[in-house]
């Protein structure tokens, strides 16, 4: 992994199996201009590449948000088709996110808005200190979401809250609890705690077989797209998949004799 990067850092812990990025512009509520989403894309990438990493955490620098959305000042220059390609390269960050074989963590803290929401519910798991905002504030400023918001926030909490956040922008954020409550987020914690319970939460991945975890991923993350009947023919097959690839073994033998499995030692 790389550490030349401009905007964010990034940090590999656990022995090379988390890679901790963190987008660093406390200064613009860590903004995403093209720079920042650039470099968010070629980490990815390498990580991505990197099948000793299972889990990725993302968060922005400090206490006050997560990320305050794209970066109107940067924003305001475009024309149309620069506008299309910032679009599409933030939609290509997100994209990586859900594709990719690691498990990726939104750490979110104080504001995530706009650009900021949309890479947020991209990630497949959202963790929100108690302060945190989401918000789609984007048609106050005359503009849409682009960064995939229109697609997945009702996927995510359904299209009644969906609409009212789009449509009302800052008219409706929503606080940790309600967008707890919505199913935007799975875990909230009171700010102190939110890196312990983070550790704890990579604790419980790292814990569980490499294999199985990213197959899971794949399975849910399919499940949205596919009808059901071929999501079960895919699980049935994935299910049967873990006899060969060695892992349920240990898995299995490993609770009947009463003790951790190895599935570090593969
Ligand atoms: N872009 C650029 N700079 C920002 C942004 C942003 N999104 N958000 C905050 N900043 C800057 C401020 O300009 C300020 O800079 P300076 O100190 O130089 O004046 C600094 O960060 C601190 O911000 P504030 O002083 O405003 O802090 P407050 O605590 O008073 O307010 C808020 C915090 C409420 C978060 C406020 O900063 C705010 O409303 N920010 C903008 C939120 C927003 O509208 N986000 C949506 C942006 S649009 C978007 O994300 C579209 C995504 C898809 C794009 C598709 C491609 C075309």
């Amino acid at each position: 992994m790389h550490n030349h990067y401009e905007t964010i850092i990034v940090e590999s812990t656990r022995n090379g199996t988390v890679a901790r990025l963190v987008i660093n512009r406390p200064a613009a509520l860590n903004a995403l201009n093209r720079k920042v989403l650039e470099e968010l894309k070629a980490a990815l990438t390498s990580i991505d590449a990197t099948p000793a990493i299972r889990v990725v955490t993302i968060e922005g620098a400090g206490e006050k948000a997560f990320i305050a959305g794209a970066d109107i000042a940067q924003m305001q220059n475009l024309d149309e088709s620069e506008a299309r390609r910032f679009a599409l390269l933030g939609q290509e960050v997100t994209i990586l996110i859900e594709s990719m074989p690691q498990i990726v963590i939104a750490k979110v803290r104080g504001f995530a808005l706009g650009g900021g929401c949309e890479l947020a519910m991209a990630c497949d798991i959202l963790i929100a200190a108690s302060n945190a905002k989401f918000g789609q504030p984007e048609v106050n400023l005359g503009l849409i979401p682009g960064f995939g918001g229109t697609q997945r926030l009702a996927r995510r909490v359904g299209l009644p809250v969906a609409l009212d956040m789009i449509c009302s922008g800052r008219g409706r954020t929503l606080k940790a609890e309600e967008a707890f409550h919505a199913g935007l987020v799975s875990r909230m914690v009171d700010p102190e705690n939110l890196d312990t319970e983070t550790e704890t939460l990579l604790d419980a991945i790292l814990a569980a077989g490499p294999d199985a975890v990213r197959t899971c991923k794949r399975l849910v993350r399919d499940s949205l797209n596919i009808n059901l009947a071929a999501g079960l023919q895919a699980e049935a097959s994935a299910f049967a998949r873990c006899w060969s690839v060695g892992e349920a073994s240990e898995g299995m033998k490993a609770f009947l004799e009463k003790r951790a499995p190895a599935f570090n030692l593969k």
